[in-house]
C-alpha cells in the first residue's frame, strides 16, 4: 500500500501547503490545519489558514477578476471549465486517494467524488451555450420586453467535509460559466482534498491566461465563515453543512440583504412497501444508509416497512449488514471505512444511547471497533435499532450508520411517518404499485427536495437540482436551472417607438 507521503507527492502536494490560493498560493504564515487521517489518526501533512490580510486580498483580487471574467462569452467561459474536467478526469485516481486518506471514503467512492466534478464540468459546458432569459410581450405598442441574466460578483462557497471536492464543484463550476469568481472555504476537516484540486485547477487557468476565477481559503468557520458572510462585496454565499451554522450563515447573510443557497442536514426516510421488489429495496436502503460511512446528506437515516414484510426485512437488513466489511477504506471489500474523527464517534455512541433511552431496540452494531493496526481509527459498527416516529432522536440527523426501523399499516400513514421530521432533503419509496408511487409523489407525499422511486436516497446525479426543504434550508445546487442562483435576473423594457405611451394606460400629460 502506498504511503501517505507518496499519495501527496503524486498530486505535488508538500508536507505543509498553503492553503490559500489568489491566482498564486500565499506563504503559509498563518496558523497551520494539521491534517490527521481518520483512517488510523496518523498525521498526514499541515496546511496555513487564511489570515484576515490574505481574506481581504482574496476578495480585492476577487473583485478584479471578476471584472476581466464576466467579460469573456460565456462558451468561452464553459471552454474553460470544460478543460479543468478534462485535466480531472487524468488525475482522477490521485485525487480520489487523496479524498480517500482525508476522509475516508472508500477508494471507489473517492473516485466517485471526482468523477461527480467531471459530470459537473459537462454539464457546466452545455449550460455555458444555454443561459437564455424569457421574452415578454408588451401591453404597449412598440415596446419590447424581455429578461437577462447577468453575472452577480465574487460569490463564497463553504463546504463540508463529506463531499470536500464535487459540491464544490456543483456550485463553483455553474457559478463559473454564469461569469462569477468564486471564494471556496472548505471544511477545515478536508482542506487536503481542496488544495489538491485548486493545483490541478491552477494548472489550466494558467495556461489559458484566464483570469483567476477560483480563490480558496482555509480556515474556520467561526474565522473565515464569519468574514464572509458579514461582507456585503459578496452577493451569494452558499453553504453545505449543519442546521444549527445554516441558521446563523442565513441570518448574518440576511441582515445584509445578501444571498444564500443552503444545503443543511438531510433525515431521510425510505419507505419499502410490501409491493415491491425485495433485492431491490435491500440494495437501495443499505447502500443509503451505509455509503460513505452514513456521513452523506442524503443518507437513509430511517426505513418504514410495512407490517406484512416488516420481520422478513428486518431479517435480511441484519444478514446484508453482517456480510459488511467495516475498515481500511483502501482495501478491496471494505464498504464502510472509519467516521471523520472522534467527535463522530460520540455522537454516534450518544445517539444510541438515547435512542435505547428513548424506547429503541438495537438490533444490529451499536458499538465502536477497533481495526487491527488502525488503533487509533475511528470505526463504528454499522447498527439498526427499531424505532418508533416519536422518538426525539429519530428527528435528528447522527452523521453516522445507524437506521431507525419502523412499521407502518397503510400508505398515508407510512408517509405522515415519512413527513414527520424537520428536514426535508431526500426521500424514497420502494414499490411496483402505482397508486402508491403516486401518493408518495402527490400533492400530500414527500415533502422533501429529491423524491426517489426504487432507488435510494442517497446517490442523486447532477443533472438535477438537488436540495431540499424546510430544515434543508431550500437551496438548489448543480443541475435544472440552478445556473439562476448565481445571476441576476434583469427585466428589459425597451421603447422603439416615437412616443412614450404609460404602463396600465396611466396619462401624464404635461
Ligand atoms: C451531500 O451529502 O452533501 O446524492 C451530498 C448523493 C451525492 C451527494 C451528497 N451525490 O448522495
Amino acid at each position: 500500500m502506498e504511503t501517505y507521503s507518496e499519495i501527496l507527492s503524486s498530486m505535488g502536494i508538500d508536507e505543509i501547503n498553503s492553503g490559500v490560493y489568489y491566482g498564486d498560493w500565499a506563504k503559509p504564515t498563518g496558523k497551520m490545519i494539521t491534517v490527521n487521517s481518520p483512517i488510523d489518526g496518523e498525521y498526514i501533512a499541515k496546511v496555513s489558514m487564511a489570515t484576515k490580510d490574505d481574506y481581504e486580498n482574496i476578495v480585492s483580487r476577487a473583485i478584479e477578476e471578476f471584472k476581466k471574467w464576466r467579460m469573456v462569452p460565456a462558451p468561452k467561459r464553459g471552454l474553460i471549465i470544460k478543460e479543468i474536467g478534462d485535466e480531472l478526469r487524468k488525475e482522477k485516481k490521485n485525487l480520489g486517494k487523496i479524498v480517500t486518506i482525508e476522509v475516508g471514503k472508500t477508494a471507489s467512492e473517492g473516485e466517485g467524488e471526482i468523477q461527480e466534478m467531471i459530470d459537473v464540468s459537462d454539464l457546466a459546458l452545455g449550460l455555458s451555450r444555454q443561459l437564455y432569459g424569457l421574452t415578454i410581450t408588451s401591453e404597449r405598442p412598440y415596446h419590447r420586453m424581455y429578461e437577462q441574466w447577468i453575472p452577480l460578483g465574487p460569490v463564497a462557497v463553504i463546504t463540508s467535509f463529506n463531499f470536500p471536492a464535487s459540491v464544490w464543484s456543483w456550485n463553483a463550476f455553474i457559478a463559473a460559466v454564469d461569469g462569477d469568481v468564486v471564494i471556496w472555504k472548505p471544511s477545515s476537516k478536508a482542506v487536503l482534498t481542496a488544495v489538491a484540486v485548486m493545483k490541478v485547477i491552477e494548472k489550466v487557468l494558467k495556461r489559458n491566461n484566464a483570469p483567476n476565477i477560483f480563490f480558496l481559503m482555509a480556515g474556520s468557520g467561526s474565522e473565515g465563515g464569519e468574514w464572509i458572510t458579514n461582507d456585503k462585496r459578496i452577493p451569494l454565499v452558499s453553504f453545505t453543512g449543519s442546521v444549527p451554522v445554516g441558521k446563523r450563515i442565513s441570518e448574518n447573510v440576511a441582515k445584509r440583504l445578501g444571498k444564500t443557497i443552503l444545503e443543511l442536514g438531510g433525515n431521510n426516510g425510505a419507505i419499502v412497501s410490501d409491493k415491491c421488489d425485495i433485492d431491490m429495496a435491500l440494495k437501495g436502503v443499505v447502500f443509503g444508509a451505509l455509503a460513505t460511512g452514513g456521513q452523506r446528506c442524503t443518507t437513509t437515516r430511517r426505513v418504514i416497512v410495512n407490517e406484512k414484510i416488516y420481520s422478513d426485512f428486518l431479517e435480511r437488513l441484519k444478514n446484508a449488514y453482517s456480510t459488511i466489511k467495516v475498515g481500511d477504506p483502501r482495501e478491496k471489500g471494505v464498504l464502510v471505512g472509519p467516521l471523520i474523527d472522534e467527535d463522530a464517534v460520540k455522537n454516534y455512541e450518544n445517539a444510541i444511547d438515547l435512542a435505547i433511552k428513548q424506547g429503541g431496540k438495537l438490533v444490529f452494531g451499536g458499538k465502536r471497533i477497533k481495526i487491527d493496526k488502525h488503533e487509533n481509527g475511528h470505526y463504528v459498527m454499522p447498527t439498526i435499532i427499531e424505532a418508533n416516529p416519536g422518538m426525539d432522536i429519530v428527528n435528528e440527523e447522527t452523521f453516522a450508520p445507524i437506521l431507525y426501523v419502523m412499521k407502518y399499516k397503510t400508505i398515508d400513514e407510512a408517509i405522515n411517518i415519512h413527513n414527520s421530521v424537520p428536514q426535508g432533503l431526500s426521500s424514497a419509496i420502494f414499490t411496483n404499485d402505482l397508486r402508491e408511487e403516486e401518493a408518495f409523489l402527490s400533492v400530500y407525499g414527500s415533502d422533501c427536495g429529491l423524491a426517489n422511486v426504487n432507488t435510494s436516497t442517497a446517490g442523486a446525479e447532477i443533472g438535477g437540482a438537488f436540495g431540499g426543504e424546510k430544515d434543508t434550508g431550500g437551496g438548489r445546487e448543480s443541475g435544472s436551472d440552478a445556473w439562476k442562483y448565481y445571476m441576476r435576473r434583469q427585466t428589459v423594457t425597451k421603447n422603439w417607438g416615437n412616443t412614450l405611451p404609460l404602463a396600465q394606460d396611466v396619462v401624464f400629460d404635461f
